[in-house]
């Protein structure tokens, strides 16, 4: 018997690059896409843990047939709730990352018909783990797509849109049990497109 999941879900990972010269959409490789909780604890059960992979490697679960990358059009209008973990060694990575996808596939960081998560992502890096989940909205009205359609279409009000948003926020915090004075950060792609990197300005915190 196999219990369907309510969407599919693609498996990606980024790879360490291993010169300068290495362009990102070169080391990003789709690994596997699944539709049931069996098929998922399979996956898990034979790859590796975050704890082990290399510097600079991320592990990125997203919808069936959505990249996880800012160009992708169904995140180009999004952004991410994310968490740096600063202290590597104090940090049950492998734990966190395993709840955060539950969370996602599992659909328990939002109320499934606002189909506003896109993926979660973790970010093995030399100093932090960052645990991400990106967002097909930044909860605020898109410009240019016509009225009616705040927040990403749906016939959301701005409001409803920005608090769908903060729940998602809060939801994440839950996930990943972080104490009262310890924030997620929103941010928007098209800000960490310009700066560069993820470490744009955080717009919202919870
Ligand atoms: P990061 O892994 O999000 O954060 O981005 P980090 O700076 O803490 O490591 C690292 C770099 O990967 C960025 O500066 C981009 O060069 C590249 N990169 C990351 N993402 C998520 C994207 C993306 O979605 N699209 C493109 N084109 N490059 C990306």
């Amino acid at each position: 018997v196999k219990h369907p999941l309510s969407n599919k879900w693609t498996l990606w990972f980024t790879k360490p690059a291993s010169g300068k010269g290495d362009a990102w959409n070169e080391l990003l490789k789709e690994v596997i896409t699944f539709e049931s909780v069996e098929e998922f604890w399979g996956i898990y059960n034979n790859i590796a843990p975050v704890s082990e992979l290399a510097l600079k490697s991320d592990y990125h679960l997203f919808k069936e047939g959505v990249r996880p990358e800012w160009e992708d059009p169904q995140n180009k209008h999004g952004g991410k709730w994310s968490y740096q973990f600063k202290d590597k060694r104090a940090v049950n990575i492998d734990e966190l990352w395993m709840h955060t996808m539950l969370a996602a596939i599992g659909e328990t960081l939002e109320e499934e018909e606002d189909g506003e998560v896109m993926g979660v992502v973790v970010n093995v890096r030399k100093a932090f783990y960052r645990i991400g989940v990106w967002t097909r909205t930044t909860g605020r009205h898109i410009p240019g797509r016509g009225d009616g359609d705040v927040a990403g279409g749906k016939g959301r009000s701005p409001e409803k849109g920005k608090e769908i948003l903060m729940g998602i926020g809060r939801k994440f915090k839950a996930t990943l049990k972080l104490g009262a004075n310890e924030q997620v950060e929103f941010s928007g792609h098209t800000d960490s497109a310009h700066s560069g990197s993820t470490r744009a300005k955080a717009k919202f915190v919870v």
